[in-house]
């Protein structure tokens, strides 16, 4: 019997990265439209796949159980296909390591700034909003600075960890920073783009995942949005002195 693979999703960088490995991979593959902003991740069907109420989740009858998580997610396809993920050490490891490094730090902290610096109204939250800020320079930095000197991130070839970390890099200019100060981080951006399986993937997105009719965020009611963003229940303002004096 033929594999059949599910792709649950929405049109977001998370689930982007998948999507670019599926076409790397020449893989045939179904997708869900998974409506966050009315509340489907908390549906009991698809908490039955993850747990935790987020995408993407892959099914894969290959594999035989659902998985989450887009890094792990990756790494699985890696190893199913023997693609963009290299066998040999230390090219493996070094991979590994830059997809912890997208998995830990970009996307935590980049969605942060998303949320403190574009979903909020400016200002509300200036501590949060600077914290995060400072956060995201550091990794755009970082990133800038490595692929000054090689082509791709990790592992010597196009791998896993570009896929992992390409989408999160069109944050750069929303975020507020100037990509003429990032010319390698923009190069690089700019190699995948072109690459006909990445424009595939973004098509693919598009048409499967983009949010339609009454199931749009605009269309998200505020027990929606407050269940989205997490607050459900009152957060208490923090005051950090004692913490700061210890
Ligand atoms: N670390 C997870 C993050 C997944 C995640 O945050 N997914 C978002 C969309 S990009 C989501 O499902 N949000 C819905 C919610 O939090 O209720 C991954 O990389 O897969």
């Amino acid at each position: 019997m033929a594999d059949r693979l599910i792709l649950h999703g929405m049109n977001s960088p998370n689930v982007t990265k998948v999507l670019l490995m599926l076409e790397e991979c020449g893989l045939a593959y179904e997708t869900r439209h998974v409506a966050v902003f009315k509340q489907e991740q908390f549906d009991p069907a698809f908490l039955a796949l993850n747990p935790l109420g987020k995408v993407p989740v892959l099914e894969d009858s290959r594999l035989g159980l659902p998985i989450a998580e887009s890094g792990s997610i990756m790494l699985w396809l890696g190893e199913r296909e023997g693609r963009f993920l290299p066998a040999g050490q230390p090219a493996r490891a070094e991979v590994m390591h830059w997809l912890m490094v997208q998995m830990a730090n970009y996307g935590p902290l980049l969605g942060q700034l998303n949320h403190f610096r574009l979903v909020l109204r400016p200002g509300t939250e200036p501590y949060a909003e600077a914290r995060y800020a400072a956060a995201a320079e550091r990794l755009y930095r970082l990133l800038d600075e490595r692929l000054a000197s090689r082509e791709w991130i990790a592992g010597g070839d196009y791998s896993i960890a570009d896929m992992a970390m390409h989408p999160w890099s069109y944050y750069l200019e929303a975020h507020g920073f100037d990509p003429a100060a990032h010319p390698a981080l923009v190069r690089w951006r700019e190699r995948i783009a072109a690459r006909p399986a990445v424009q595939r993937a973004q098509a693919r997105s598009h048409e499967d995942f983009s949010e339609v009719a009454n199931r749009t965020r605009k269309a998200a009611t505020r027990e929606d949005l407050d269940r989205f963003f997490g607050r459900t229940e009152q957060v208490p303002a923090a005051d950090f002195t004692a913490v700061v004096e210890q």
